[in-house]
């Protein structure tokens, strides 16, 4: 290969393994010494929590390491089939406290901790979140890797290391302000450079036909400009089982011959330009989260991802089996996290034909037999489509092989439907118009051969919409898999209270097999354990209390209902409703309609694009609206507001745990799963929610009983489009006339006249896509029988007991083993002794 260099192995009889690092306190504080006085350069009078932070954090790693070099070793000698995750975000948060738990020593850490007079939990503070996602299909990867891990499944991560993660979000004034995270600049003691590892991507240029020596007729791609992908590798330990599993971030770079001829010219200045522009490409996550698409930077992420994966698992492929793909599709298998790795279809068919000299049947019959793809959304918006000049200037060669699976693709469609152009033109990889489109979404159900989507009701929407010609073609191909998070994380680290209750009542089985936490529903009817399912829930939200006075300096009395929805600000997630709702409460303290009254704390985060106009317009409206209630003496406990500015994933993990009422709002049909609501049922929260993604499943699994259902199911809302009338909503419910009247008159903003009449103009459009108005009375009934249920004690904590002991099937432990029965068929490998 004209671009690989040579690795030199060097075996040195010298180092041989160490003995294994001790896992007690004693073990960890001389660890804890060394880096401290040695590595960091510490002494007593250091000042900085973050060298406290490092130490530990550098203590932790080197008991990682060890089985992190033995799991490497076990997948590469039992030559086992291996999976990959390729996904633009993970959403990592941080990642100390998930260490310490699935190595099994946090007790011992914190015994450590404290005989050198330092608390554990202050230090963890210290660690910035690795924020490498918008939302929920980025923290939906982070739980799948510590699935795969826990279940022992040879599975790897493919990302991209970017320099600065999702923004940080601050309030002025109302309005969200976004300011950059560089969360890499104390370093990250979690990563492993590989350089030796290091890939080389192309883009621009021309694609040209060649003989080969054998007088084969053969494709290259010339002149390129081209980018080197440096790894940086991420340990991934499973849940006390030996396993170490690797998250594989690239880092874009400079060639070392960048700008040769530049440079010889004498034009320093423009050769390090270049260097830049490649460099860019890792440099920052883009913060949307649909919408927004034909950046051209984002494009050459999206191939950078996949040329820079495909070529290092085909690199290892070839080292192994020594050019042989005969087994490369049955020992391999690629899971595309939504569109945007998409190119893995096209790039995979490029180093099999071009680097490996594959003819096209080969080649594809390897791809769609590798490639899985799972869809995570039904907006119009958020599907990914590329003009096609744009494409063909940076990736020529790419597009030339989209186009020809497209036309072998149509002639599969036309002997299948003879005649029937709209059909085609339908399907068609290449969407017709002024400008040609490519639709990515096409591209991967075309080249994988599994099609998924993210809960039960999502998938059946997209075979009978979105992918119907599709499944009509190849119906074996689509199936669900309910999304999941993982209990590590979102029980066991975050509600270490609830954790040690669970623990005494029916051991830690749990942890590692969610479904075991069914057993405490036979303590609900038990009045002791009710009490202590009670003292932990207020000891929760008085944490949760200490967090919203810090940062929004407003007091939650943790007598009130916390009433919390946390997530992407985005109109089909219908914030809106929760606040015209918080109105409406607020119009019946001022009318003094107060009798049997239920005291409320009511907290929204999240984030919102930072083009995406509405959404901060909606966030000044929240901001707004606490502003007047909370200042109101007439209102004092009966309702607080908050905004919680820059949400993330550690916020979540003071907020599940604190949290009454899970608010999923969702207009039916639009939401694929939510994985939010997942976490707050866990915690024991109780949704109020609509019929849609998996809230549904979250009903069916605890019981109608104790879930607050409401507002229109999917298919009565796309049976009200084209005669919506929510004047006529309104008319006709003297509640939302008053919530209306407020907005109207400018209660909320005094001194900016108009500022809201963006928000007033769409809940009373026809074509109101969200149909705010027409849930609104449902939603005031529901929240009516969560106010009433609330004042009944004992019947709120059997329903929160009921909640938690019935989320068995939202571990991802049970999603993974899903994807591994029916797309990946991975055998589970046990980590034994391995000689290193
Ligand atoms: C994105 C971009 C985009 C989710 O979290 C779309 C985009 C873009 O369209 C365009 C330009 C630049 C950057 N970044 C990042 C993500 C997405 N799409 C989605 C789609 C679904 N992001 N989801 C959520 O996934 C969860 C896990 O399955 C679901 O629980 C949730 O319902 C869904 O909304």
């Amino acid at each position: 290969m004209v671009y690989k260099k040579k690795r030199t192995i060097i075996t040195s009889p010298g180092l041989t393994e160490l003995p294994p690092l001790a896992p007690d306190a004693a073990g960890l504080i001389y660890d804890y010494r060394r880096y401290f006085t040695y590595t960091l350069g510490q002494n007593k009078y250091c000042h900085s929590v973050k060298y406290f932070y490092k130490a530990l954090a550098l203590t932790v790693r080197d008991r990682l390491m060890e089985r992190w070099k033995k799991t490497r070793y076990t997948y590469i000698e039992s030559q086992c089939k291996r999976g990959y995750y390729l996904s633009l975000e993970f959403l990592m948060g941080r990642t100390l406290g998930n260490a310490m738990l699935n190595l099994g020593i946090t007790d011992a850490a914190t015994q450590a901790m404290h005989e050198l007079g330092i608390n554990l939990e202050d230090l963890a503070e210290a660690e910035i979140d690795a924020g490498l996602g918008n939302g929920g299909l980025g923290r939906l990867a982070a739980c799948f890797l510590d699935s795969c891990a826990t279940l022992q499944l040879p599975v790897m991560g493919y990302g991209i290391r970017y320099e600065y993660g999702m923004f940080r979000q601050r309030i002025v004034n109302g309005r969200q302000i976004e300011e950059p995270d560089h969360w890499l600049r104390d370093g990250n003691p979690w990563e492993q450079e590989r350089p030796e590892y290091t890939q080389r991507v192309r883009f621009g240029g021309r694609s040209e036909k060649f003989h080969a020596e054998n007088g084969e007729l053969r494709v290259r791609w010339v002149d390129s400009r081209d980018v080197l992908a440096v790894p940086y590798d991420i340990p991934i330990p499973g849940y006390r089982n030996g396993t170490v599993n690797t998250l594989r971030l690239w880092k874009a770079a400079a060639t070392d011959a960048f700008d040769l001829g530049e440079f010889n010219a004498g034009d320093y200045a423009e050769s390090v330009a270049t260097k830049n522009e490649a460099e860019n490409i890792t440099m920052v996550l883009y913060p949307n989260d649909a919408s927004e698409n034909g950046k051209v930077l984002r494009l050459r992420q999206q191939y950078f991802l996949a040329s820079a994966s495909l070529q290092d698992v085909v690199d290892r492929w070839v080292m192994v089996r020594k050019g042989d793909f005969t087994d490369f599709a049955a020992q391999n298998c690629f899971q595309l996290n939504d569109t945007h790795p998409s190119c893995a279809v096209p790039e995979l068919m490029r180093i099999l034909m071009d680097d490996q000299g594959m003819s096209w049947d080969t080649a594809w019959g390897i791809t769609c037999r590798t490639m899985a793809y799972t869809n995570h959304t039904l907006l119009p918006e958020a599907l990914e489509k590329w003009p096609l000049p744009l494409f063909g200037q940076l990736l020529p060669r790419i597009l030339e092989i989209i186009l020809e699976i497209n036309a072998r693709f149509i002639a599969e469609v036309s002997s299948h439907w003879p005649g029937d152009i709209d059909r085609m033109r339908r399907m068609s990889i290449i969407e017709e118009g002024d400008v040609p489109q490519i639709r990515m979404a096409y591209l991967a159900i075309v080249g994988s051969f599994s099609v998924n989507g993210v809960a039960a009701l999502h998938s059946q929407l997209l075979i009978q919409g979105l992918f119907r010609d599709f499944y009509e073609l190849w119906p074996q191909k689509f199936n669900n898999k309910t999304n999941g998070v993982t209990p590590r994380r979102w029980i066991a680290r975050c509600n270490p209270g609830l954790s040690r209750l669970v623990n005494e009542k029916i051991g830690e089985g749990w942890i590692s097999d969610l479904q075991q936490i069914s057993r405490i529903a036979a303590l609900a009817d038990d009045r002791e354990f009710r009490q202590q399912w009670h003292d932990v829930k207020q000891a929760n939200k008085a944490q949760l209390s200490a967090l919203v006075h810090a940062k929004c300096k407003v007091d939650f009395n943790p007598e009130g209902l916390f009433d919390v929805q946390v997530k992407r600000i985005h109109e089909y997630k219908r914030q809106l409703l929760n606040i015209l709702h918080v109105i409406h409460l607020y119009d019946r303290i001022k009318r003094g309609d107060t009798a049997g009254w239920t005291d409320r704390c009511v907290l929204i985060g999240g984030k919102a694009a930072p083009g995406y106009a509405m959404a901060k317009l909606i966030i000044t409206l929240i901001n707004n609206v606490a502003g007047v209630v909370n200042a109101d003496p007439a209102v004092g406990d009966k309702l607080k507001v908050a905004f919680l500015p820059n949400y993330s994933v550690t916020a979540m993990e003071v907020i599940c745990p604190g949290t009454d009422l899970s608010e999923q709002l969702s207009t039916a049909g639009k939401e694929a799963s939510g994985t939010g609501n997942m976490k707050f049922m866990m915690n024991g929260a109780i949704t109020i929610g609509t019929l849609d993604g998996a809230n549904i499943e979250i009903r069916e699994e605890v019981g109608e009983d104790n879930f607050f259902m409401f507002g229109l199911t999917s298919e009565e809302v796309d049976a009200l489009r084209g005669n919506y009338d929510p004047n006529a909503v309104i008319a006709c419910d003297t509640d939302l006339q008053g919530v209306m009247n407020l907005l109207r008159c400018g209660h909320f903003n005094l001194f900016e006249p108009g500022l809201f009449d963006p928000i007033i103009n769409a809940i009373c459009s026809p074509h109101d896509p969200w149909m705010v108005a027409a849930d609104f009375r449902s939603f005031v009934d529901a929240q009516q029988r969560v106010a009433v249920a609330y004042q009944d004690r004992e019947r709120w904590i059997r329903m929160s007991i009921l909640n938690t002991a019935c989320s068995g099937k939202f571990s991802t432990d049970r999603t993974i083993t899903d994807y591994n029965n029916d797309i990946w068929h991975l055998k589970p490998m046990e980590i034994g002794s391995v000689e290193l």
